[in-house]
C-alpha cells in the first residue's frame, strides 16, 4: 500500500487531494500543527481515514518526526500562508512557513536519507508570474513576484529546482493557477462573492465589499487540479508543469454571473461597494496559464469551465446560507 503525507491538509487542495489518494488505496497521512482542535475536529468529520500527523512548517524536528512516522512515498506540500493580501500585514511569517518551510521540508528528507525513497510534490503558484512579462504564461515565463507570498512561493519554486539538480531529489512543481471550489476558505474572493451574494438573496447582508474588480484571473476547480498533482509524481522524471484553464476572466465578471445564478436582479454596482482596505499595494493585473505541456505529458485537461464552477459555488452557498 502506498503512503502519501499531506502537508496543509486542512486546506480546501488538501480535502480533494485526501479523497483522491484515498480513492486510489493510499494509506493517508495529513500533517496539523495540533494548535486548533477544531481543525482536527473538522478533519476527522469530513476525513476520518486520514491519520492526523503533528508537525510544523517552521519546525524542522517536528518534519522529521512527521516523516519519520508516515514513512511516506510521496510527500504533497499544500502547507501555505497562502492569502495574498494577508502576507503583506505579515510577511516575515510567510516568508518563513511557505518560503523558508520547503527548504525545511527538503532538508529535512535529506537529514533522514530519505531522498531517494520519497518523491515530493511543491505547491507553485502563478503568483510567481505577478507583473506578467508575456501572456499566457508557461513554464519557461520569468518570474517577477508582487507580494510577499508570491516571492516566498519563488523562493520554493527555485529551491526545489535546486535540490532537484543538485541532489537528484525527485521533486515536482505544480505551478497552478487559481484553482476555487465549494470547499474554498471564505477570506478568497470568489468565496466571498458567492458566499455574499446567497446571504444577499437571504436577506443577511445587504452588500459584499471588494477591493479590485478589474483583476483578471485563470480559475479553474480545485477537484481538477489534485488529479494534476498526482499524475506528476507518477511520471518516471520530477518536472515543472503550469496547471490552468488558459482562459482569463475579471473578478466583476465572477461577480455578474454570480448574481444571476442566486437570483438576485440588478448591476454589480447594486451588490458590490470598492473598499480600499481590500486594495493590495501592488495588483497582480492578469494572469492566464498554458498548460499545454501538462496536457501533452502528463494527458491532464481542466473539465469544469469558468460558469460551471461560478454556478456549483453559488448554489452550495445558497442552501448553506439558507
Ligand atoms: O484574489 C482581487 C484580488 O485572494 C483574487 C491564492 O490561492 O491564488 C490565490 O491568490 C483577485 C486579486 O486570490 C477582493 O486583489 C478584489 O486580484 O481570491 P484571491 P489570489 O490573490 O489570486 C493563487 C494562485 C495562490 O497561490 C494563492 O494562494 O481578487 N480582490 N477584492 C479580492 N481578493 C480578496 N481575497 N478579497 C477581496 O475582497
Amino acid at each position: 500500500m502506498k503512503r502519501a503525507l499531506i502537508t496543509g491538509v486542512s486546506g480546501q487542495d488538501g480535502y480533494f487531494l485526501s479523497k483522491l489518494l484515498l480513492a486510489k488505496d493510499y494509506k493517508v497521512f495529513g500533517m496539523i500543527n495540533g494548535q486548533s482542535e477544531d481543525t482536527s475536529r473538522k478533519l476527522n468529520n469530513e476525513l476520518p481515514e486520514v491519520i492526523q500527523i503533528k508537525g510544523d512548517l517552521s519546525d524542522t524536528s517536528s518534519l522529521m518526526s512527521a516523516i519519520s512516522e508516515a514513512e511516506p512515498h510521496e510527500i504533497y506540500n499544500l502547507g501555505a500562508v497562502s492569502h495574498v493580501g494577508i502576507s503583506f500585514t505579515q510577511p516575515e511569517l510567510t516568508a518563513n512557513v511557505t518560503g523558508l518551510g520547503v527548504l525545511r521540508l527538503l532538508e529535512a528528507i535529506r537529514n533522514l536519507k530519505k531522498q531517494e525513497q520519497i518523491r515530493v510534490y511543491q505547491a507553485s503558484s502563478s503568483e510567481i508570474y505577478g507583473r506578467v512579462r508575456e501572456v499566457p504564461q508557461n513554464e519557461l515565463t520569468p518570474l517577477h513576484p508582487r507580494s510577499p507570498y508570491g516571492c516566498a512561493k519563488s523562493f520554493a519554486h527555485h529551491i526545489c529546482v535546486n535540490y532537484r539538480e543538485a541532489y537528484g531529489m525527485y521533486i515536482s512543481c505544480g505551478i497552478l493557477f487559481n484553482h476555487e471550489s465549494e470547499k474554498r476558505g471564505h477570506e478568497f474572493v470568489t468565496r466571498k462573492i458567492s458566499s455574499g451574494v446567497a446571504r444577499i438573496k437571504h436577506n443577511k447582508q445587504l452588500k459584499i465589499k471588494l477591493g479590485n474588480i478589474e483583476a483578471k484571473r485563470d480559475w479553474g476547480y480545485a477537484g481538477d487540479y489534485v488529479l494534476a498533482m498526482w499524475l506528476m509524481l507518477q511520471q518516471d522524471k520530477p518536472d515543472d508543469f503550469v496547471i490552468a484553464t488558459g482562459e482569463t476572466h475579471t473578478v466583476r465578471e465572477f461577480a455578474e454571473i454570480a448574481i444571476k445564478v442566486a437570483g438576485l436582479n440588478g448591476s454589480v454596482e447594486e451588490f458590490i461597494d470598492i473598499d480600499p482596505a481590500f486594495i493590495r499595494p501592488s495588483e497582480v493585473d492578469i494572469l492566464i496559464g498554458d498548460s499545454t505541456k501538462a496536457k501533452n505529458v502528463l494527458g491532464w485537461q481542466p473539465q469544469v469551465k469558468f460558469d460551471e464552477l461560478v454556478n456549483l459555488m453559488v448554489k452550495n452557498d445558497l442552501i448553506l446560507e439558507k
